[in-house]
């Protein structure tokens, strides 16, 4: 016998070289005929004693696992961190210690509301989690791209989820907060005020996985190795720079390409455009912790970083896809408590109670306690304990001893170990046994004020959009009511223009805020996405719309200088099979006109041949592909033909700065144009 094959997802076969291309059953027997089950005559009924179809339809009937109560839909990629910055005098944590060390780590990112046949566009927040295989154990830092969260307190989330999540009498609406439910339970939960903001913000749509951050949320502690403690708040930076999409091409990505995310993660990988993002961290202590306008241990509070920079101190890049999709994404099992010495909790009460609940929902989730045993969740550093048994046990210990203390020595198994093992950090800890929630998380504006003043305009216009679009979806108005008058405390501005979007003139009182507002916090440019652009077009891609006879010079000049920077070209045609060009060579086509809309391209240039302009002009496609991107403010190149096109949508008669006629020598400066990715001062007009 061979020794048995361990695929990266965690398959293990135990077969004889001779017969490794043959089926087998799941016991091993080669398998002779796959095609028909064994019946008493061509004709006859279908025998019990068929092992072979009853074993693969009993594995077929098994092949669900229960979807992750939130989070469902997610997407995992393999990569590493890179440590730029070693930081011993702030964390003993084996993977702070020597710069360059590179730790290899799985991450995942997810929507929260959908369901895992839901669509990836989804106005929601984002999971992102990862699983670093450090020397000295896993270490996962469970966060989401929004660095607030809804609720204070882990007893309230299964409500505020039960109000996302479609309704249990008629199981809709899927994957979105836009409902009554969601909104009745926030307008009465001041303190998840301020997440909205952020949910209703671009942040919740963004164009890829690849351009947003990411973040820890929870204050945490980084302990080194003289016990000395200091505060720490978790960061990722996309080296891609910021970037999101407009809702109403959100809407319309959802239909043209529900797996818009995934299928951007997987071809940036696929083609060695390896994301990448730096781990940033905001040190403080106690000092800080007390002047704090807010409660360091309040997850609905950011720290700006105006007040306490963000330090890079390492890269994680992430650079191969999952062999397989349910054994590494689906059966990865993240969990809060998974620590590492040098990094310890705080008492934060939504990080206790997370706590409790990952390595509860695992269990249920896969089956039994040896989750751990899946090579995904296995540490890649030595693992030797006396847990044993238990479904589904795969590392077995040889031997005698499966407890401690033993006294059998060498062969007397693991032994404890002082001088590298964890140890809590010893904080002090005392009061009443009570059910309170302390007075200093009693504030719930200021920041959401702090939130709104930081962004450019037209993001602001974009926020107060969404909630006029979710509120309007709300069908009762007394829901709509309570939210204006928490929005009311938040910024005038907002208000009036929601109330203004809902067509109230009457506004409600204002709630009755728990601690009056702070209306001075000062701007923060760090949380805006425009303001966090990038300054090229690395990235993104280009869709170039093409006709037969289009000109071959101008085609391979744009595709050269796209492609030279870092973009993707994806052609779209006519027909799939694609464009005979001006000089007669043929241009493979990525999408039909009907397949790529524009909605799934960061710009776009029109390239017709003379002829084809009239033709197009009547196509609906075509038309919704034009008056689409100058709707969603897109940069636009054009040539001549294109006119007939740009006339039946209305569009000729409003060609702006983000609007290029393109020629041969012109291509660089079309480039540099889509550098700013969208056209704004279109938007705001
Ligand atoms: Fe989670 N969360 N969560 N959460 N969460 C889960 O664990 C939970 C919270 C986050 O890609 C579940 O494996 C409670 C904050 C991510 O597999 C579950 C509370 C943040 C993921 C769970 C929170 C998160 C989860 C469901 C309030 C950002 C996906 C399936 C106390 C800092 C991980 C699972 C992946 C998943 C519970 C709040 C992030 C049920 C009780 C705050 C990224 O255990």
């Amino acid at each position: 016998m061979t020794e048995p094959k361990m695929d990266k997802g965690g398959a293990t076969h135990q077969q004889a070289d001779q017969r490794d291309e043959t089926m087998t059953t799941a016991q091993g027997g080669p398998i002779a005929d796959d095609q028909n089950s064994l019946t008493a005559g061509s004709r006859g009924p279908v025998l019990m004693e068929d092992h072979i179809m009853r074993e693969k339809i009993f594995h077929f009937d098994h092949e669900r696992i229960p979807e992750r109560v939130v989070h469902a839909r997610g997407y995992g990629v393999h990569g590493h961190f890179e440590l730029t910055k070693a930081i011993p005098e702030l964390s003993c944590a084996d993977i702070f210690q020597r710069e360059g060390e590179k730790t290899p780590l799985f991450a995942r990112f997810s929507t929260v509301a959908g369901s895992k046949g839901s669509f990836d566009v989804a106005r929601d927040v984002r999971g992102f989690a990862v699983k670093f295989y450090t020397g000295e154990g896993n270490w996962d830092l469970v966060g989401n791209n929004i660095p607030v969260f809804f609720i204070q307190d882990a007893i309230k989330f299964p409500d505020l989820v039960h109000s996302v999540k479609p309704a249990p009498d008629r199981n809709f609406p899927q994957a979105q907060s836009a409902h009554d439910n969601f909104w009745d339970f926030i307008s009465l939960t001041p303190e998840s005020i301020h997440t909205t903001l952020w949910t209703m913000s671009d942040r919740a749509i963004p164009r890829s996985l690849r351009f947003m951050e990411g973040f820890g949320v929870h204050t945490f502690r980084l302990v080194n190795a003289d016990d000395k403690s200091h505060f720490v708040k978790f960061h990722w930076k996309p080296k891609q720079g910021l970037q999101s999409v407009v809702w109403n091409e959100a809407l319309k990505i959802n239909g043209a390409d529900p797996d818009f995310h995934r299928r951007d993660m997987w071809a940036a990988i696929d083609s060695g455009d390896y994301p990448q993002w730096d781990l940033g961290i905001q040190v403080f202590d106690d000092d800080f912790a007390d002047e704090f306008e807010f409660d360091i241990l309040d997850p609905t509070k950011l720290i700006p970083e105006e007040q306490v920079p963000v330090q890079i101190i390492g890269t994680m890049t992430l650079d191969n896809t999952v062999d397989n999709f349910f054994a590494e994404t689906e059966q990865v099992a993240f969990c809060t408590q998974n620590i590492v010495r040098g990094i310890d909790f705080t008492n934060d009460p939504l990080l206790q109670g997370r706590n409790f609940s990952y390595l509860d929902t695992q269990t249920k989730r896969l089956g039994g306690p040896n989750f751990t045993h899946i090579p995904i969740n296995a540490p890649k550093c030595p693992m030797n304990h006396f847990q044993q048994d238990g479904h589904m046990a795969m590392h077995n210990p040889k031997g005698r001893a499966n407890y401690e203390p033993n006294s059998w020595g060498d062969d007397g198994g693991p032994r404890e170990n002082p001088e590298i093992g964890f140890t809590s950090y010893s904080e002090r800890v005392q009061g009443d046994k009570q059910r309170t929630r302390s007075e200093t998380f009693a504030d719930h504006y200021s920041q959401a004020r702090q939130f709104y003043v930081s962004q450019t305009k037209t993001e602001q216009n974009h926020i107060a959009a969404a909630y006029t679009f979710e509120l309007s979806k709300c069908e009762h108005e007394h829901i709509r009511l309570r939210m204006l008058s928490h929005l009311m405390n938040v910024h005038d501005d907002l208000a009036n223009a929601v109330a203004k979007g809902l067509g109230y003139t009457d506004m409600p009182d204002a709630a009755k805020p728990a601690r009056k507002p702070i209306t001075d916090l000062p701007a923060s440019d760090a949380l805006s996405i425009l303001k966090n652009g990038p300054d090229s077009f690395a990235g993104r891609k280009l869709g170039l719309f093409l006709t037969d006879g289009a000109d071959a010079n101008l085609v391979n000049k744009i595709e050269t200088t796209f492609t030279d920077a870092g973009a993707k070209v994806a052609i779209i045609a006519p027909h799939i099979a694609g464009v005979k060009l001006s000089d007669g060579t043929m241009k493979a086509a990525d999408e039909t006109i009907d397949g790529g809309p524009s909605v799934l391209f960061d710009a776009v240039a029109l390239i017709f041949s003379a002829n084809a302009g009239e033709e197009l002009a009547r196509n609906k496609p075509a038309q919704d592909f034009v008056s689409d991107a100058f709707a969603h403010a897109k940069f636009i190149a054009w040539t001549d033909a294109s006119t007939p096109l740009f006339e039946a949508v209305g569009v000729a008669g409003k060609l702006d700065d983000g609007i290029l006629k393109l020629n041969n020598d012109n291509v660089a400066g079309f480039l540099k144009m889509c550098e700013g990715l969208r056209y704004w001062a279109r938007d705001a007009s």
